[in-house]
């Protein structure tokens, strides 16, 4: 697990974050859908979004990307205390959704990235470390529920 100390350097970051969701919650949808094109084929309403103006001119994208967001920020705050947020979101994602796990990799090294463009001067190594831990502690834990689904 992570340390307290470790646990204090992601909730400040996602302190930072968290007045910007709308705007980061767009920019890391499009960006999974840009790097890992495969990501966005599972979503019916954006798998018509073609070109980069279609992505950034959506609405119903940037609405997504911060339900995403909001929903990670609620699962890190309870510092790996998660099991009552991370039940339901394992089950939707693995037999309604269909959402591989590496897709969840994929979504977090680029929420990595984007905190780290973003909000460079509040996300040094230390935190960017911490911050790896949690959401590898997520990924994981969604894992471990998938197997249970037989996912
Ligand atoms: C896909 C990761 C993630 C990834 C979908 C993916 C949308 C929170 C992918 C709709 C799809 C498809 C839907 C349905 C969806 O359903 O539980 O309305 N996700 C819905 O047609 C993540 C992560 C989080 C997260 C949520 C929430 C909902 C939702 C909340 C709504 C309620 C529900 C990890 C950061 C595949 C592209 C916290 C990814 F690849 F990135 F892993 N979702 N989603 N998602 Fe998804």
């Amino acid at each position: 697990g992570l340390s307290d100390q470790e646990w204090q350097k992601v909730i400040d970051i996602w302190g930072k974050v968290e007045p910007d969701l709308p705007a980061r919650g767009q920019e890391v949808i499009i960006s999974l859908f840009q790097n890992h094109p495969e990501t966005q084929d599972k979503f019916d309403k954006f798998k018509n979004l073609k070109s980069m103006d279609e992505m950034r001119s959506s609405e119903e994208l940037k609405k997504h990307g911060t339900t995403v967001l909001t929903a990670l920020g609620k699962i890190l705050k309870q510092k790996g205390n998660h099991e009552a947020e991370v039940t339901p979101l394992a089950q939707s994602h693995a037999n309604k959704h269909k959402i591989p796990i590496k897709y969840l990799e994929f979504i977090c090294e680029i929420i990595v990235g984007i905190i780290a463009e973003k909000y460079a001067a509040d996300f040094g190594p230390d935190s960017q470390a911490a911050m790896r831990k949690a959401l590898e502690l997520f990924r994981n834990d969604m894992a471990s529920k998938y197997k249970d689904f037989g996912f």
